[in-house]
């Protein structure tokens, strides 16, 4: 066999690792990391390195479904697309264009979140478009803006090296983005950099940590206020030079006054020795890099977690210098990009806003069609959506690589809202899924490198994926179905691409300008490097490693603002009822909803089902012993799982995977977001899902 080796973008997580797949007479028959990458440099993680089977998998959709008589039944594209065209027209005449929604995934490219945007913002006229982003970094972005007035991530992963601390907060790197992971664990070894690891697990990541602050989950506004009520307090802030470049300072110092060590470590559960010898740490070091994820996404007060983060690096001049600043990691492979073309229900493409009139024109102007047309007030978060179903204000849904079913919060709120829709159009590559089962339609979609586009990585490195393999059956790629759709119902002048690159074209020239500018970016330079990190304004620009180096912020003095917040508590706190708190998240062996992982056996052998973690003590309190299978029971429902006994978590926590919905060999009531609150941050619109309280039975009692 002579394998012939192409590159590519990985399509897991956000940090666009280079990898290279091996193909024989046309097949994937290997994966392997890029030598040389900026980013992995040869390394590959579980994820990809076990991607062959997906492309042919079971469940792996090939043509169009339309519902007929309560079953899923094979159509052909122009019939399927009529189909959809016909009921989306008909539930706009009757109802108004706000009554559709569209909800994409943080996996698409960015020419898929151009033309998604451009069809509802520009033909349809309603802002309610919404991606995953929502649930994953949308807190990201709003503690960017009102820290330093755009969502504009400064540092880069080159910053791990040059540190010589690294705070990581709620954040189990190890899992979740290995190659940073991997890069973190070196630069340890090889420069003795600490590392602080903020999370109330004791988790892989957390086992490197020179201080691991275990708080108690929810609480890490009351301790990066007490880390900045130290930093102060011995001695450690040069207030003038700060002064110069944050405003806010007097402010903040008496807000952080009332937040001592020894209140917080009330709050925290983590020592006030503890919490004095981070502070001590982060104060004394000349570089710090601050890397935080969904332990700070997942909260009522996710924005606050962002900004009083911000304030600590800003507070000790740690900032848009080598090692230095705020290294904000994306989930899926494509959530920055997402942010920068306009995938949310607030945003429009190129880093602007629904609710700012000159932008709203900027987009009119740019599409040719009358302002009055692009509606002054954002659509609905995806929250928001599912509220619109059950009330009856949105009676179609269009879902786009994503697979709400399963990941969004609170399942048998979400799953009554879905069944609520006059139409429901699920494009995915694979049913079953937990939403093509409820879909009315569904749409087969060409995956990753069998159609061509761009992913933005965390580092702000726009990457090309390349088509190298001809795609499954009858797939079509993703943009091309949205626009077969705006054909359909009559906006064809406006919908007539001849491939993806038309489509970057035609996006990049509205990032003129702008933090996200894209202008001296091609396809054919793409294909010769390795990404090109933004703004690349020309195209004999080199691309631009970090930003704000010139210390001047987008705000209307110059300086980023240093943000009061205060501590608050989450939304449901244990009670006698309910006295266990339960955070979900991730595994190594499975991604998301699993639709892609939970088909590769190598994977799925590793973690096949629900499983439940438990503290030593808190098992023996309840008689439970290892393997034993229990039911946690929250406000919103009942999941089933095996005990695992595990000295990782505190006492009154419990943890569980967010993998193991209802399909794949997994029954009914494993599915974690059975059991979390759909309440949001006010800010980012985010949800809860990193605590639920609960309690805990045998599931032999029950
Ligand atoms: N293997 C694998 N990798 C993935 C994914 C996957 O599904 N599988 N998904 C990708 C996606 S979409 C994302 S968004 C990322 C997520 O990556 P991470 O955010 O790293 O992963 P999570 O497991 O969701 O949560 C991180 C940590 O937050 C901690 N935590 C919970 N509550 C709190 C709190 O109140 N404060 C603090 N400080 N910590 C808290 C949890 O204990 C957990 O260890 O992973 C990406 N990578
Ligand atoms: N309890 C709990 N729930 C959570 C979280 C948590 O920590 N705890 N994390 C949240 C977070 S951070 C995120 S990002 C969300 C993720 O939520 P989702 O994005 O809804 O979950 P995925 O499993 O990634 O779903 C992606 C879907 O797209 C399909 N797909 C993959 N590639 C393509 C393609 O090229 N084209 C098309 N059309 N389809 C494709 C896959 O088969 C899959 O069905 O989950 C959230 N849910
Ligand atoms: S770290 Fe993320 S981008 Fe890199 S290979 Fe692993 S999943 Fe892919
Ligand atoms: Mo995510």
């Amino acid at each position: 066999m002579t394998v012939q080796w192409k590159k590519t973008t990985c399509s897991y997580c956000g940090l666009g690792c280079g990898l290279m797949v091996g193909l024989d007479d046309g097949k994937v028959v290997d994966i392997k990391g890029m030598k040389g990458h900026p980013v992995n440099d040869g390394m590959v993680c579980t994820l990809p390195a076990n991607y062959v089977p997906i492309f042919e998998a079971e469940g792996r959709l090939s043509d169009p479904m339309i519902r007929r008589d309560g079953k899923l039944t094979q159509v052909n594209w122009d019939e399927a697309i009529n189909h959809v065209a016909g009921g989306l027209k008909g539930i706009i005449d009757r109802h108004g264009p706000n009554s559709i929604a569209l909800y994409m995934g943080g996996t698409c490219l960015n020419e898929e979140y151009y033309i998604a945007n451009k069809f509802m913002k520009a033909a349809i006229g309603t802002n309610n478009i919404e991606c995953t982003t929502r649930l994953c970094t949308s807190s990201s972005a709003m503690g960017f803006i009102s820290t330093i007035g755009a969502d504009a991530p400064p540092a880069c992963y080159d910053d791990v090296e040059e540190a010589d601390l690294i705070f990581i907060a709620g954040n189990n790197m190890a899992v979740s983005v290995p190659a940073i992971f991997a890069r973190v664990r070196a630069a340890k070894k090889k420069n003795g950099t600490k590392v602080i690891v903020v999370d109330p697990r004791k988790t892989e990541t957390a086992l490197i940590a020179d201080i691991h602050l275990q708080i108690q989950p929810g609480t890490d506004v009351a301790l990066n206020n007490a880390l900045a009520h130290v930093l102060f307090e011995e001695g450690y802030v040069d207030e003038e030079s700060v002064g110069k470049v944050a405003s806010g300072l007097s402010d903040l110092k008496k807000l952080v006054k009332r937040y001592a060590p020894l209140r917080v470590s009330q709050i925290t559960g983590c020592p006030e020795d503890q919490i004095r010898e981070a502070a001590r740490l982060i104060g004394r070091s000349k570089t710090m890099l601050v890397s935080w994820f969904q332990g700070y996404g997942h909260s009522t007060q996710s924005v606050f977690k962002n900004n009083t983060l911000h304030n600590l690096w800003l507070l000790t001049d740690n900032f848009c210098r080598p090692g230095a600043g705020p290294l904000s990691i994306t989930g899926e492979s494509n959530a920055l990009g997402n942010r920068w073309v306009g995938g949310l229900s607030h945003l429009l493409p190129g880093m602007r806003m629904v609710i700012n009139s000159q932008h709203r024109q900027e987009l009119a102007d740019y599409w040719g069609i009358p302002v009055e047309k692009m509606q002054s007030t954002p659509g609905r978060s995806i929250i928001e959506m599912i509220e619109g179903l059950h009330s009856g204000d949105v009676r179609a849904l269009w879902i786009i690589s994503a697979n709400p079913a399963a990941s969004l919060p609170d399942t048998k709120w979400v799953r009554d809202g879905l069944s609520k829709a006059e139409l429901l159009i699920v494009q995915d590559i694979f049913h079953p899924t937990e939403s093509t089962m409820m879909a009315d339609v569904v749409f087969a979609g060409a995956h990753w490198i069998e159609k061509t586009g761009t992913f933005i990585s965390s580092e702000r490195r726009i990457e090309l994926v390349d088509q190298i393999v001809e795609s499954y059956g009858n797939v079509k790629p993703d943009y091309d179905i949205i626009c077969r759709i705006a054909n359909a119902m009559g906006f064809e002048n406006d919908f007539q691409y001849a491939s993806s690159e038309e489509v970057f074209e035609e996006l990049k020239k509205i990032t003129k300008g702008r933090l996200c500018d894209m202008s001296g970016v091609t396809y054919e330079r793409l294909r010769n490097k390795v990404g090109l990190q933004l703004p690349c304004p020309t195209e004999d620009h080199p691309g631009t490693e970090r930003l704000f180096t010139d210390r001047q912020f987008p705000r209307p003095d110059g300086r980023a603002a240093l943000l009061p917040r205060e501590y608050k508590k989450p939304c449901e706190i244990p009670d006698k009822e309910y006295p266990y708190i339960l955070i979900t998240g991730r595994l190594q062996w499975h991604f998301n909803t699993r639709t892609r992982t939970g088909r590769v056996s190598s994977l799925d052998s590793k973690a096949r089902d629900n499983f439940v973690e438990i503290n030593p003590v808190t098992a023996s309190q309840l008689d439970i012993v290892d393997g034993d299978e229990v039911e946690v029971t929250s406000r919103r429902g009942s999941v089933s799982g095996a005990v695992r006994i595990i000295d990782s978590m505190l006492p009154n926590t419990i943890f569980m995977p967010m993998h193991f919905g209802n399909t794949l060999n997994v029954g009914d009531g494993r599915l974690a977001n059975l059991l979390t609150n759909h309440v949001c941050d006010l800010h980012s619109k985010q949800p809860e899902y990193k605590y639920s309280v609960v309690k805990i039975s045998k599931a032999d009692q029950t």
